[in-house]
């Protein structure tokens, strides 16, 4: 088995590349990375765990739209029973993208207790695909497949802490559904 080499950042990169009219739900170290804020962007800082419950409600709420959840690992991790619902749901618009770094990269490095195959975990509990990256190239084949059901993408990074600019904690929850909910709105007029 090759050592991983992708960066986060250069997977964050990656991904917005592709966005297109998505809805993006993202958290932890994504938001650092992520190029440019859009008003259909949601950035979770803190809350371990909920962006996927987020992601979830707006693909049910926002059907014509695809709904991204760009989640951490450890964040998954600590609330994993929102893909049994996810499965159980199945949002036929919603991508679920973990980085998987297998660290807690935000609070300091430390391990996280990651499954031993992610892509068998997510088929389990229900998406109706599950596929691995492991490269920029890889992510946007990924990406680019028509969305049909929850559809999971797990992305393999450097197990490393990136650098963080700083200020990137500066954001709010509430400014951030206020922001897209206007823009959704607006959107429907
Ligand atoms: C319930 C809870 N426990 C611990 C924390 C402290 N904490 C903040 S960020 C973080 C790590 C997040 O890890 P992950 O989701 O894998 O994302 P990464 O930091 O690797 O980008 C932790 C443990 C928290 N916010 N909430």
């Amino acid at each position: 088995m090759t050592a991983l080499s992708l960066e986060l950042a250069q997977a964050v990169e990656a991904l917005q590349e592709d966005r297109d009219d998505a809805i993006v739900v993202l958290t932890m170290s994504a938001i650092a990375f992520w190029p440019e804020v859009s008003e259909f962007d949601f950035r979770l800082v803190g809350t371990m765990g909920a962006a996927a419950s987020i992601g979830l409600g707006l693909a049910l709420g926002v059907p014509d739209r695809p709904v991204w959840v760009i989640d951490g690992d450890g964040s998954l991790l600590m609330q994993l029973g929102v893909t049994a619902a996810i499965g159980d749901a199945a949002p036929h618009n919603l991508v679920h993208i973990v980085i998987d770094n297998a660290i807690y990269a935000v609070s300091g490095g430390q391990p996280t207790p990651g499954p031993r195959n992610w892509v068998a975990l997510l088929e389990g509990a229900g998406y109706a695909s599950a596929t691995e990256c492991r490269t920029t190239d890889e992510i946007h084949d990924a990406i680019s497949k028509p969305i049909d059901g929850p559809q999971a993408i797990v992305i393999r990074c450097r197990r490393e802490r990136p650098a963080y600019p700083s200020g990137w904690l500066s954001v709010r929850a509430a400014d951030e559904a206020a922001r897209l909910r206007r823009a959704l709105a607006a959107d429907r007029l």
